[in-house]
């Protein structure tokens, strides 16, 4: 399970290695957006939030095909990541490298705020980026 993703990200590094920038064009039209919670919703943890795509398909990290894309839930991230770096794993940046369409997330009681960023094959974001909009939910 672990070889896939590592596999992935080494392939993500040889095409940012190569002479042209091996960015990913986002077909024109392609918006993510976030399904559930609604903006200002207040929830209990954890939440389950459900992940939107029109214009494009969502396929598992490693896929060759220019038209789809992997969902990448940032939490609580002030601004967005470097658009010409491959999106970051950490706390406020989760990878749903499977395809996945929708996430249970534990967060803690009081504000935060989620958003989605599709990256390519190789967790870089299409050009342009397709992010959704920013949504402020309140956690019991
Ligand atoms: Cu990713």
């Amino acid at each position: 399970m672990l070889l896939k993703p590592l596999l992935a990200i080494s392939l993500g590094w040889l095409l940012l290695a190569g002479p042209a920038a091996a960015a990913t064009p986002a077909p024109e039209g392609a918006e993510a957006y976030i399904i559930s919670p609604a903006d200002g919703a207040v929830v209990s943890s954890p939440v389950t939030v459900r992940f939107g795509l029109r214009g494009m398909g969502v396929a598992p990290a490693g896929t060759v095909n220019e038209k789809t894309g992997h969902h990448h839930l940032l939490i609580d991230l002030d601004g967005l990541p470097d658009m010409a770096m491959p999106i970051p794993s950490d706390a406020h940046h989760k990878h749903f490298g499977g395809g996945q369409t929708e996430a249970s997330i534990e967060l803690s009681p009081g504000t935060h705020t989620l958003q989605l960023l599709l990256g390519d094959l190789a967790h870089m974001p299409h050009v342009p980026p397709i992010v959704s909009e920013k949504i402020t939910i309140t956690v019991k």
